[in-house]
C-alpha cells in the first residue's frame, strides 16, 4: 500500500487543476463522473454490491504546508488530511484526499475526524445544507498511465472542505457506455 500511497497521492498533490469546460463536458459520460454535485459515494456504490473504504492515511497539516490554491479555497490554517481508497467489490476505483480545516471540524462535524470506513460523501451528504462548488479537473500520469482528477470545495453547515479524487484505471469512469 505504501508504493500505491506514494505514486497516488503525490500525483494528486501535483496535479494541474484547471477550470472545467462545461458546455463541452455536460454531454459526456465522463463528464457526467467529473462534473457530479452530488454524492460521488453514492454514484460509485450504484455500480457495485459492495464499496468499501480504506483509510490509508489520517494526519494533520499545518497551514504553511497548504499550497495558495488550497489556501484560496480554504482559508489560512491548520487542516486534517483524510487519504483514502475507494474500492468497488473489492476492485480499486478512486483514491481520495481531503483537506478538512481544523476551524470545519467543529460542533456537528467533529465526528469528521473519526469516520474510519464510513465513506465521507455518505457522512457530509446525509445534511440537508450539503453542498459542492469549485469544480476543477485535471489529467494525471501514474505509472505511464493517463488518469481523471478532480478537486472540489464541500460545504457543510456552512463550513469548507477541499475534497481531491483521482478515478483509477478500473473506475467505471472509464468503462463503456453499458
Ligand atoms: C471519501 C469517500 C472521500 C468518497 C471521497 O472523496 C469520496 C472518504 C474525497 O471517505 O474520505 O469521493
Amino acid at each position: 500500500m505504501s508504493e500505491f500511497k506514494r505514486l497516488h497521492v503525490s500525483a494528486l498533490m501535483e496535479a494541474n487543476w484547471e477550470a472545467p469546460d462545461w458546455q463541452q463536458l455536460e454531454t459526456t459520460k465522463v463528464g457526467e463522473w467529473l462534473l457530479e454535485r452530488h454524492s460521488m459515494t453514492e454514484r460509485l456504490k450504484a455500480c457495485c454490491e459492495t464499496l468499501t473504504v480504506e483509510v490509508i492515511g489520517l494526519h494533520d497539516v499545518d497551514k504553511t504546508s497548504l499550497s495558495d490554491s488550497e489556501r484560496a479555497l480554504l482559508g489560512d490554517g491548520a487542516c486534517l488530511v483524510r487519504e483514502v481508497v475507494l474500492s468497488g467489490d473489492d476492485c480499486p476505483w478512486l483514491c481520495a484526499r481531503t483537506l478538512v480545516p481544523m476551524s470545519t471540524l467543529t460542533e456537528q462535524e467533529k465526528d469528521i475526524a473519526d469516520l474510519g470506513a464510513v465513506p465521507l460523501g455518505q457522512r457530509v451528504f446525509n445534511q440537508a445544507n450539503a453542498r459542492r462548488d469549485a469544480i476543477e479537473i485535471a489529467s494525471l500520469v501514474v505509472d505511464g498511465q493517463e488518469l481523471l482528477a478532480r478537486r472540489s470545495r464541500l460545504w457543510v453547515n456552512d463550513k469548507p472542505m477541499l475534497v481531491s479524487e483521482l478515478f483509477l484505471p478500473h473506475a467505471p469512469i472509464y468503462q463503456e457506455e453499458g
